[in-house]
This record gives C-alpha cells, structure tokens and sequence, in this order.
C-alpha cells in the first residue's frame, strides 16, 4: 500500500522535471541543418528538392556539403560573404549562422564557363522565427 503512495506522488514530480529538461533543450539548442549542394554545368542541384532553393529558419546553423559534378565551380553567397570553391572530387563543408531574415541569391562566381550568366544562381530563403 505504502509502495503504491509513494509511486503516485512521484510521477507529476518526474514529469515536471522532464518538462522543465525538454523546455531547456528547446529554448537553447541551435537547429541544425545538413544541405547537399551539387554544382553541375550550370547549376546547383539542393538535395532533396528541385529548386535551386535553400530554406532554413532564422539563426539555424547551416552546414553545406558542396560537391561538383563536373568542372571547379564556386557557391558565392555575397549578403553572408560566403565565397567558397569546389573541385570534383573534392568537396567542400562549411558552416554558417542564418543571421538574416531575407531571401539571398548565391551564384557560381568562376568566369571560365560563364556559369552565372548561363544562369548557374539559386536562392538562399531565411524565414524568421515566430
Ligand atoms: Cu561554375
């Protein structure tokens, strides 16, 4: 009887502190988000969509993995100051903090295949926490 008592007092208390853990977790942990970038004549190809766009919330931490497909290309994202070259078979992880809310274009900023002009851009979309 005494062991029943004791069992059914401490569960709200248990919860609470879960609760209070969970609240902790997301109120100070930083969304991460992994993105594969392939650029390819002339193009960039984001995983798991068919739009050169890249959507992430405000002040996650952005982790690109850029790869090239066929000749050295660069992601040139200029509102970030991101300016990052890839090789085939050597690609390029870099991180950042999406700071600003806004819609930013990135481009292949390399002028031996004119890849911007051949329209090698593609859209950044920060939107902002509620
Ligand atoms: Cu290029």
């Amino acid at each position: 009887m005494s062991h029943h008592h004791t069992t059914s007092h401490r569960l709200p208390l248990v919860g609470l502190l879960l609760l209070a853990c969970v609240v902790t977790v997301a109120v100070t942990a930083q969304t991460r988000r992994d993105i594969g970038v392939t650029a390819v004549r002339h193009a960039f190809r984001i995983a798991d969509t068919d739009k050169p766009e890249i959507h992430v919330g405000q002040d996650d931490l952005v982790r690109i993995t850029l790869t090239s497909a066929d000749i050295p290309h660069s992601f040139t994202l200029p509102d970030y100051r991101i300016q990052k070259r890839v090789e085939p078979g050597k690609d390029v992880v870099f991180e950042f903090r999406a700071e600003k809310v806004g819609r930013f274009e990135f481009h292949c900023s390399l002028t031996n295949d004119n890849c911007r002009e051949r329209g090698m851009v593609g859209t950044l979309i920060v939107t902002p926490r509620p």
